[in-house]
Order: C-alpha cells, then structure tokens, then sequence
C-alpha cells in the first residue's frame, strides 16, 4: 500500500497518531479538540519545550493565562482517557502519521520575520519524521512553506493550514470557522484536507495551493488593519473638523456595501500587529497603503495622550503628578488577552510624563480588584477597553471618588458627557 493510501486509512479510521507541536492558543485547542473523543478521538501529544507548560497539562490542567470556555474541562477529560498526553521531546515525531505545527512566527525590531521557533521545530521534526502529513497552522509570509519543504522533502507530506482563531472562542472558531488548506502537493492537500474533517464542524474547506494560503491569511488580517486604520482616520478627521464619528460612521454605514470599523485607541493582539509585516517582508516593492495602516494604528495611543493632556489640562491640573486610571488592559473586550495591547502603550507614554499611572480591568487577574478603590483620588480616568461591565458606569457616582472629573473615552461608550465631568472622546470633536 503507498504511503498515501495508509495515511488515508489511518486518518478516517481515527487510528494516526498526531502530534501537535506548540501548545499555545492555536495548538492547545486543536490537540484537546482532536484527543476528545466527541471531535477527533485521535491519539495526540502535545509538544512544547516549556517545561512547566508540558507539566500542567500532563496534570490535566490549563496552562494559559487568558481562559477559555470548555477548554480545560475537555484537557482533564482528554488526558484521563489517556489520549492526550505532552512532552518537550521531539523524538515522538518518529513514530506520527500527523505532525501538527503551531508555534509562534512574530516579527522582530526591525518587522521582519523571527522564525527562531519555526526552524527549531521544522529542523526537529526533519530529524525523525519520514514519512507523515506534516501541518503547519502558524502564520508565514509568502513562500515560506516553500522553504519548509526544501528543510522536510521527499518523504513528508507537506500542507499549510493558518490558523483562524480568536482569544475567547477558541474552540468555536476552531470547529466552525472555514478553514484554507494550501498544500505543497495535491495528496497533501488532499490527506490534510481528510484530517481537519475528522475534528472541524464545519464543512466548509478551501483547498489551494501553500502560495495562496499564506498570502490570504497575511491578507486578511492586512485588510482588517486598513479598514480599523480608515476609522481611525475618520476619527481624527471628526476630532478635527468638530463632529462626532460615531454619528458619522451610523450615517456613512446606511449606504449600502459601506460598513466602516470602529475607531479605538490603538489596535492589539498578536495577529493584526504583525501579519502586515509577514506579507510585506516577501515583496520588492513596498506595500505603502498596508504600511501606511500600520502606522496610522500604532500613532493612536499617543493621541490618545494628547487627549488625557487637553482634558487634564482644562481642569487646571498638571500632566506631571497627576494620577491617570486606565480602565481596561486587555486588548480585546471581554477577554483577559493583553497581548500587544494599545493600555500597555499608553501607560508607557503617559508613565514618560511623570503621571502614576493605575489599572483596572474585571478580566485581567492582578487588575480586578475594585473599579472605585482603582478610581479614588484619580485625577483621570480613560476607557481603553470595550468590556461590557463599563458600558453603563455610574459617572456621578464614580465621579464623587476621583480628585478631578476628567473622563476620556476612547470607544464610543459614554454616549454624553457627565455632567461636572471635562469629557474628551476619540473622534468627537464636540
Ligand atoms: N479594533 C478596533 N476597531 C474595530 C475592531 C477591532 O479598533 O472595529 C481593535 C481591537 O480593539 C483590537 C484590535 O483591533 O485591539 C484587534 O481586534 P480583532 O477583533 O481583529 O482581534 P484579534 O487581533 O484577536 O484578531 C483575530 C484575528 N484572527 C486571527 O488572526 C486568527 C482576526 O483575523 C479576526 O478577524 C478576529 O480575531 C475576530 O474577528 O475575531
């Protein structure tokens, strides 16, 4: 039988023996996902080379930071039974019929790939595997997978599946979210196309070639860049001019095909911040109008500061000692994820002035503590983050705790300015 036609077999009977290497936000869900025994019920261990994370979850126990629904209660199910197990070892790739690679692919100081993680686990993986369906979810910038194969070939079946998922719906997103499968070949597109069958809900794949996987996710995190960069703008533009963005955005968004973004302080994650750089790092010509975003997004943090310094400033209270409360670190409302987040920005720009600087935020544990204790004797306070909890604050309450009344709120939240309050909002220019 070819080496093809016992993949195939062992992937529909649920008998491969996969390995997931990097247990991060991607790679964790999808081994639980195809250890549990309602998805994929597949024999998986999970491969990670920290030491501490391979400890919590051979203990059944959640090792990330920001929680997820479902998830942990499937990992202490999944490794009861026994189907899933980890390890830092990577000599458990002899044995695989899937390899499964999710590590981290970030970008350095100077936006360039850092694929530090990639080559250790794909030079790792050369050493032992032969002949599986070798995976890759991590995100890569054009013609990367290329290069991969020069690093696994001829034995390795080689396909390049970018990840789609969100911190927060994790599992959703992994088991109902459409899914692009580029393979190096047509078996391997083929096996690895058979394979996300047996764990996703959705039957919804796209089969291409590796080329056009990795342009299109790097593409579809570039354009939400642009559009978010484009409220920003109106934002500004609104700010400037003396109206109101979000009146505006309504208006524009009544036409149809128009559905302008919201405009914010900034914009996080590990994806969004990067993905315009793996894709530029592969042109000749720079991509102006994705770079110009880039820009325009990373700048919003300090108008932010102009804000604060304006506001703060009308209430005759100086920059330098006053004492600011950031509502909201995490990056993306409703979740504890802090990853690059647009507060952590501001903090330091504003830390730069001499301000002392607090935090709050309900999901963020060390930040959770109490909203009026974190508000007592603030001379500002500034709405970073769109979690619910702060959509219908008690200003005149809350108010009676802080120094100053100084409100600025960066998302649309305050729908009008307290009264006693000097209000700023991003992109309201009244
Ligand atoms: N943001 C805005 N205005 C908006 C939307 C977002 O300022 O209208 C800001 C957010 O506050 C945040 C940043 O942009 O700081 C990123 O937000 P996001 O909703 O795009 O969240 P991410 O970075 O977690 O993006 C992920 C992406 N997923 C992957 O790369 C696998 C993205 O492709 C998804 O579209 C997004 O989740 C999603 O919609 O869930």
């Amino acid at each position: 039988m070819s080496n093809f036609e016992t993949l195939r077999q062992k992937i529909e009977a649920h008998e491969a023996r996969v390995v997931v290497v990097g247990l991060g936000y991607v790679g964790l869900p999808l081994a639980i996902a195809l250890a549990h025994d309602g998805y994929g019920g597949f024999s998986v261990t999970g491969l990670d080379v920290c030491e501490e994370r391979v400890r919590l979850v051979n203990a059944g126990l959640w090792p990330l930071d920001p929680q997820e629904p479902v998830l942990p209660g499937m990992l202490k199910k999944a490794v009861e039974a026994g189907t899933l197990t980890a390890t830092d070892d990577y000599e458990v790739c002899r044995d695989a019929d899937v390899i499964v690679v999710c590590v981290p692919t970030p970008v350095n100081e100077h936006k360039d790939p850092d694929y530090g993680a990639l080559w250790a686990a794909i030079t790792s993986i050369a050493q032992y595997a032969k002949s599986a369906l070798v995976i890759v979810e991590s995100t890569l910038a054009p013609y990367t997978t290329e290069d991969i194969a020069q690093m696994l070939w001829p034995g390795v079946k080689l396909a390049h599946c970018p990840e789609r998922v969100a911190p927060g719906c994790l599992l959703h997103n992994l088991r109902y979210m459409p899914r692009i499968i580029g393979g190096y070949t047509k078996e391997a597109t083929e096996l690895a196309a058979l394979f996300y069958l047996q764990v996703i809900a959705t039957s919804e794949l796209h089969l291409t070639d590796c080329l056009t996987a990795e342009i299109s996710k790097t593409f579809e995190n570039a354009y939400r860049d642009v559009q978010i960069a484009l409220a920003n703008e109106l934002a500004l533009i609104c700010q400037d001019l003396g109206a109101d963005v979000w009146e505006v955005r309504r208006l524009v968004n009544t036409n149809v095909g128009r559905d302008v973004m919201e405009p914010g302080p900034g914009v996080g994650g590990s994806c969004l911040t990067k993905d315009t750089w793996l894709l530029a790092s592969s042109l000749g010509e720079p991509a102006e109008m994705l770079i110009t975003a880039r820009a325009i997004n990373d700048g919003m943090p300090s108008r932010v500061v102009d804000l604060v310094t304006e506001a703060l400033r009308e209430a005759k209270v100086s920059l330098s000692g006053a004492t600011v409360t950031l509502l909201g670190v995490a990056y993306r409302e409703n979740t504890s994820d802090v990853r690059e987040s647009p507060a952590i920005k501001i903090m330091s720009r504003l830390g730069r002035t001499g301000c002392e600087v607090r935090f709050y935020d309900p999901h963020v544990d060390g930040y959770d503590g109490d909203l009026v204790q974190a508000l007592t004797d603030s001379d500002a306070a500034i709405i970073v983050t769109p979690h619910s909890e702060f959509a219908n604050l008690n200003w005149r309450n809350l108010g009676g705790v802080m120094r100053h009344r100084v409100l600025i709120d960066t998302r649309g939240m305050v729908k009008e300015a307290p009264n006693g309050f000097v209000f700023r909002g991003l992109g309201r220019g009244r």
